[in-house]
């Protein structure tokens, strides 16, 4: 039988939504529940901010829910915010969890608190998003994606499509400042850019972090300063920033897709619906669903397993021949 149980914590001026999983099979005399051997883990996600980051959580979830050495998952949405990252860190500690997964919303500000978790004989697993290299030792390994890696994929596309032309001019929008795929997806594309030699221009460059609402209101700011006559390509760090900007395109009465090219990242059934459509031209995936590639990592660390620093998971990229046979597969 498996309990979920939600509750509401009050934390000063905010509230945290947390939530258990204890997972145990029911014997048959109605006393299932915890066996008490398996593991508790706690889960800072970074928040609920997209389609990818909501098959992230279900899929953990769901892993966590189904494997039998794990007896409680504690989830915490952080909505998107450092400091309840750390509070639930802290709670995690006090609670004596087995092990901590941690997303952390930005790269920086770890130190401290990670270094609490060492003190208390706690291992932190990241899950998806990576942190600054100085506090590499108070992790035990990262399991996502190489953001790097798919900032080349967006980049080589680009060199591909525009090289050998004119001036390409292109419009940016990033990710959460500070975020490692902001970081890494940025530095990957013009990685690519630079050392192919493309003609290009960045016209401008600005975070919607990571949200439809973000990428919609910084592409109207684009347009109202730029206008789009003169701009070949958008480069969006994900799907929910690409298609709230597909929004501001079509009000300003232009054609996403055709008028501006449109590179997305992640990959969701959205992202794809938006390509079948004619609105984006390259998608470059960034897979959530590894929850139960996760739990395997988790047992792994509890039992002290030497692991890779990092392990990524596997990634593809679709151009217009690909939407249509592809969107059936879309898991988010
Ligand atoms: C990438 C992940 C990013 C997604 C966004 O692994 O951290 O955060 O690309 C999500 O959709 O908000």
């Amino acid at each position: 039988m498996i309990m979920l149980r939600k509750a509401i914590v009050g934390l000063g001026a905010g509230a945290l939504l947390f939530g258990s999983a204890a997972c145990g099979a029911d014997d048959g005399d109605g006393s299932g529940g915890d066996s008490g051997e398996g593991l508790v883990v706690g889960f800072a996600q970074v928040g609920a901010e997209s389609a990818w980051r909501t098959a992230n959580s279900d899929s953990v979830q769901a892993a966590a829910e189904a494997d039998d050495r794990i007896d409680e998952l504690k989830f915490v949405d952080a909505q998107q915010e450092q400091e309840k990252q750390i509070e639930a860190i802290r709670n995690f500690i006090t609670q004596q969890v087995d092990v901590i997964v941690l997303a952390p919303v930005v790269e920086t500000g770890w130190t401290d608190v990670l270094g609490e978790a060492e003190t208390a004989g706690i291992p932190v697993v990241l899950a998806d998003r990576g942190i600054e290299a100085a506090d590499e030792d108070l992790y035990v390994t990262r399991l996502g994606s190489d953001f790097v890696e798919e900032g080349r994929k967006a980049g080589s596309w680009t060199v591909e499509t525009f090289g050998g032309g004119e001036t390409t001019r292109i419009l940016e929008l990033e990710g959460t400042v500070g975020s490692a795929p902001a970081n890494d997806r940025k530095t990957g594309f013009y990685e690519v850019l630079d050392g192919e030699g493309l003609d290009y221009e960045l016209v401008d460059s600005q975070s919607g972090d990571f949200t439809a609402e973000g990428g919609k209101s910084v592409m109207e700011t684009f347009i109202s300063t730029h206008g789009l006559e003169e701009v070949d390509l958008l480069y969006a760090h994900n799907d929910e920033m690409g298609l709230g900007a597909i929004q501001a395109i079509e009000e300003a009465g232009f054609e996403p897709g055709t008028d501006v090219q449109i590179i997305i990242v992640d990959g969701s059934k959205a992202g794809f619906e938006a390509g079948v459509d004619g609105k984006v031209n390259y998608i470059v995936e960034c897979n959530p669903v590894f929850g139960d590639q996760l739990m395997d990592v988790v047992v792994q660390v509890d039992a002290g397993e030497e692991l890779e620093k990092f392990t990524p998971v596997e990634e593809g990229v679709f151009g217009p021949d690909d939407f249509e046979d592809e969107l059936p597969n879309r898991q988010f």
